[in-house]
């Protein structure tokens, strides 16, 4: 098994090996979707949502698109990952968020809703309950901020995807940099898409996962077709010393929008991760994401056969 550095443990979340004869290296929580609008009374809407370990449970950050058609983040608790308690209080306006830990701190990194257009905000907590805002990470128009979970030559790391206002080219992933949290740069470009499976646009997902091999990052890509956009998940491995190096890179996606709740929603033909947590001792693996815009799925696979997805179909090597 690939040794993983930054993992934690998620035992309490109920596991599920891969199906019997199934192909592919990610397969779906059989209960799926696990967050839906009935948690919560004021949601329209509980999709592209992030959580962490936290305290021998869980805690989270959701995208709630409200009954006003508001676009929120609100917090909430799990004991096993599956069920949760929502809170109805705000925190941010906005969508997508990410959540990081690094050190003892929790950094939530969310689209930021601003007259010119949307940034990148930062805001750390230590209880999921009292936030400390930073500056901007970056100015309009930004999306898919991600922070990884250490600094890297005593630097904080953010993967983004700077776009224009909707004018091709746009949606590659950029690296940046800060000693503080507070002034970035240093940017570095990371990828392009490449095949047609991601061929519009792609931006970084969950948290990187630090392995002995490289970075582990899965992203969204996004193909255009005659109706409408599919996002779709792939992954990539980044140097360790110097991530804006992509080392290997899976040529097609490792989850499509192929179930039901992934192609019929507010948004369709969406899977949009946003978490992925690793166990340490065992390298399973269980992703969040946004399925159609309207509910929050639950994915598994584990570090190897991801890595092993990446290096057997890889556009790099
Ligand atoms: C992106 C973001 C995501 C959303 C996706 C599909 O631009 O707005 O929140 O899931 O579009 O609608």
């Amino acid at each position: 098994m690939a040794a993983i550095i930054n993992g934690e443990s998620i035992k309490n979340l109920p596991w599920q090996d891969k199906p019997e004869g199934y192909k592919y290296p990610v397969w779906r929580y059989t209960q799926n979707p696990v967050i839906t609008r009935d948690n919560l009374f004021m949601a329209n809407s509980i999709f592209n949502s992030a959580v962490v370990p936290y305290k021998g449970g869980f805690a989270g950050v959701f995208r709630v698109d409200t009954r006003t058609r508001d676009q929120v983040i609100v917090t909430g608790f799990s004991d096993d990952g599956i069920n949760w308690n929502l809170s109805e209080k705000v925190i941010f306006e906005g969508y997508d968020p990410r959540i990081c830990k690094i050190e003892d701190k929790y950094y939530l990194s969310w689209v930021k809703l601003t007259p010119k257009g949307t940034v990148i905000g930062v805001a750390e907590t230590a209880d999921f309950e009292t936030w400390a805002e930073h500056e901007e990470a970056c100015y309009p128009v930004a999306r898919n901020g991600v922070l990884f979970p250490r600094k890297i030559d005593n630097e904080y790391k953010m993967l983004i995807r700077p776009c224009d206002r909707g004018h091709t080219p746009y949606g590659d992933i950029f690296i940046q940099s800060s000693p503080d949290l507070t002034f970035w740069g240093k940017y570095r470009f990371v990828m392009s898409p490449v095949k047609n499976w991601e061929m519009t646009k792609i931006g970084a997902g969950p948290t990187p996962i630090e392995t002995d091999e490289g970075w582990l990052v899965y992203y969204h890509g996004v193909l255009t077709s005659c109706n409408g956009f599919t996002y779709s998940m792939g992954a990539a491995i980044l140097d360790r010393d110097d991530p804006s190096k992509v080392l290997h890179r899976a040529d097609s996606y490792l989850l499509a929008p192929h179930e039901l709740y992934e192609t019929v929603g507010d948004v369709p033909n969406v899977v949009f991760p946003c978490a992925a947590l690793v166990d340490a001792d065992t390298g399973r693996v269980a992703i969040y994401y946004g399925a159609a815009d309207t509910s929050v799925g639950l994915a598994f696979t584990t570090i190897d056969e991801t890595i092993k997805y990446i290096k057997d179909n890889d556009l790099i090597g």
